[in-house]
């Protein structure tokens, strides 16, 4: 499985730096939903479900945090630690979120409204739903 990244552009100056998202433009949905994940106490795990058809960017604004991607074949971990580097998670991936900085800061921009009917939150259930998929 290859992550999606997109490289968002910095508009450095002698001043700092500033990344702008716009639908249509740096993001490949309609954004209807965004919200952040911020002090994480340590040890912890995050996430542990997928989605049934919820599109995301996840954008470390700031800090790190690793994240493990399952497609029900393959799973790779991946670090978020570059703000201008945001992670798209497509329909049918198991995530799980470890090691947050204490400094994290994950910005999450998605394409639907929060409905807890669209979690998967039981990995064997994820696993047959994932298999039907491939068929
Ligand atoms: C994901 C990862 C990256 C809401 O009320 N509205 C929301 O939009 C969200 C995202 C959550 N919530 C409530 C539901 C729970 O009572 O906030 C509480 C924590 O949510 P959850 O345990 O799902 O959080 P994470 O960090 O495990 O997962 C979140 C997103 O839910 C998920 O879609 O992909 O971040």
């Amino acid at each position: 499985m290859i992550p999606t990244w997109i490289d968002l552009q910095i508009h450095g100056d002698e001043r700092g730096s500033l990344v702008a998202i716009e639908t249509g433009r740096q993001v490949p949905f309609t954004v209807r939903r965004v919200y952040y994940i911020f002090g994480t106490k340590p040890g912890v795990t995050r996430g542990l479900h997928a989605h049934r058809r919820l599109h995301q960017l996840c954008i470390p604004v700031a800090g790190s945090c690793r994240m493990t991607l399952d497609n029900g074949r393959n799973r790779t971990d991946v670090l978020l630690s570059d703000p201008h580097l945001g992670l798209v998670i497509g329909p049918s991936i198991w995530r799980e979120m470890h090691d947050f900085s204490p400094d994290c800061v994950l910005l999450v921009l998605a394409d639907q409204e929060y409905d807890e009917a669209d979690y998967i939150r039981n990995y064997q259930e994820f696993l047959t739903h994932a298999h039907s998929s491939f068929r």
